[in-house]
């Protein structure tokens, strides 16, 4: 029997609700990874990161081979114990970070040498250097090495970059080979071209993996390109497997690839804008550094279950922020994170029932376009 399987529950239209089972526990699907970069959801113990619901995070083989570096991570037990999660980790594989963080890069048939940003030390990714990487981390879900343009980009640059992928998928699959109880999900990529799209998702099919990710997204298109390009590129994957959309998004990103057929996603977004002071509402975005919240005495969102919107006001949240108290990112990072499951569970829920298109509904109606 095998240690990993993906079961779908229901559909709603292109929708889909299920659970992915690792012997580290259930992912309920859809699923929102809050990102653990460096070791750490930052602001956040990861037993508050579970309280809100979290089932799955989102580690960074570029961050940790650089910082602390992956052999002593292994040495020290591995990244669950390392950082007190034993629940699921999804690792992404460097590539991507290292085209979008690192200095000095030089990109080959092989794998990609670049300098560190943290101290400007030389180093090697491949898909086989990213795959044990990945395994002495102890990633339950591991992803391919992969490597992306930003767009716009030339159709030919898109695509030999994709084709480039691809053999870089074949590699990761023979690199990573037979590991029961951990997953290894291929990455789409090809930009919004829909020949591309399929080339790359035959490609990956004909590898076989245990998932399927649609990358190459979310990297300056917009959202209304973005949206296009996911009516039909999660349709070439198996539909069997998650389908994975990497570094997705904002509330109405998250809830419109759902509808499009996307299981899983992960983004900075929730924690970070918690640092900088922006909170994520039912009825929009809050600005809690804004003069008018200095005197007001409301929650942040009426509706939410969270510490900082059960035990705080409007008034304190400014306060700390204005006052650089550490508690402020603590608290808007959690209610964020809070934000982002509680979606995922009302669309889980509208999905089972058959009911998405009047949770979409409800989900857009009373929300301001800008700031509230
Ligand atoms: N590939 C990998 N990680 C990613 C992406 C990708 O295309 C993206 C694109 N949105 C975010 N993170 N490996
Ligand atoms: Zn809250």
């Amino acid at each position: 029997m095998s240690e990993t399987s993906f079961t779908l529950h229901g559909t709603d239209g292109a929708a889909r609700t299920g659970v992915i089972r690792t012997p580290r526990g259930e992912i309920r699907t859809p699923a929102f990874m809050p990102v653990g970069t460096a070791a750490t959801v930052k602001a956040m113990l990861p037993e508050s990161v579970r309280e809100t619901g979290a089932d799955v995070l989102l580690g960074n083989t570029y961050h940790l081979m650089l910082r602390p570096g992956a052999e002593r991570v292994a040495r020290l037990g591995g990244l669950h114990r390392f950082m007190n999660w034993d629940r699921p980790i999804l690792t992404d594989s460097g590539g991507f970070q290292v085209m979008s963080l690192a200095g000095l890069r030089k990109l080959t048939e092989e794998g990609v040498t670049f300098r560190s940003h943290v101290d400007g030390s030389k180093h090697m990714l491949s898909p086989e250097r990213s795959m044990e990487i990945q395994r002495l981390l102890g990633s339950d879900i591991v992803m391919a090495f992969d490597e992306c343009p930003a767009l716009p980009a030339e159709r030919e640059r898109v695509a030999s970059s994709m084709r480039l992928s691809m053999r870089w998928a074949q590699r990761s699959r023979d690199a990573f080979g037979d590991r029961p109880g951990h997953m290894l999900f291929g990455i789409q990529q090809g930009g919004l071209d829909r020949e591309l799209r399929e080339e790359s998702a035959e490609a990956l099919r004909g590898i076989g993996f245990d998932g399927y990710a649609v990358g190459g997204l979310a990297v300056g298109e917009g959202q209304a390109a973005m949206f296009d390009c996911l009516d039909f590129a999660p349709g070439m994957l198996p539909e069997d497997k998650p389908r994975y959309l990497m570094g997705v998004g904002k509330p109405d990103d998250v809830v419109g690839a759902v509808k499009r057929g996307i299981d899983m996603m992960d983004c900075v977004l929730p924690t970070r804008s918690g640092r900088t002071g922006q909170a994520f509402t039912r009825r929009g975005v809050v600005n809690i550094k804004n003069a008018r919240h200095a005197d007001d005495p409301r929650p942040l969102d009426e509706h939410c279950a969270c510490p900082a919107c059960t035990g705080y006001s409007r008034a304190y949240l400014h306060h700390v922020y204005r006052s650089h108290e550490m508690i402020s990112g603590m608290l808007l990072s959690w209610h964020n994170l809070q934000y982002f499951q509680d979606i995922m569970e009302g669309m889980r829920g509208a999905i089972a029932a058959g009911r998405f298109g009047e949770w979409e509904a409800a989900f857009h109606a009373g929300r301001a376009e800008g700031d509230i």
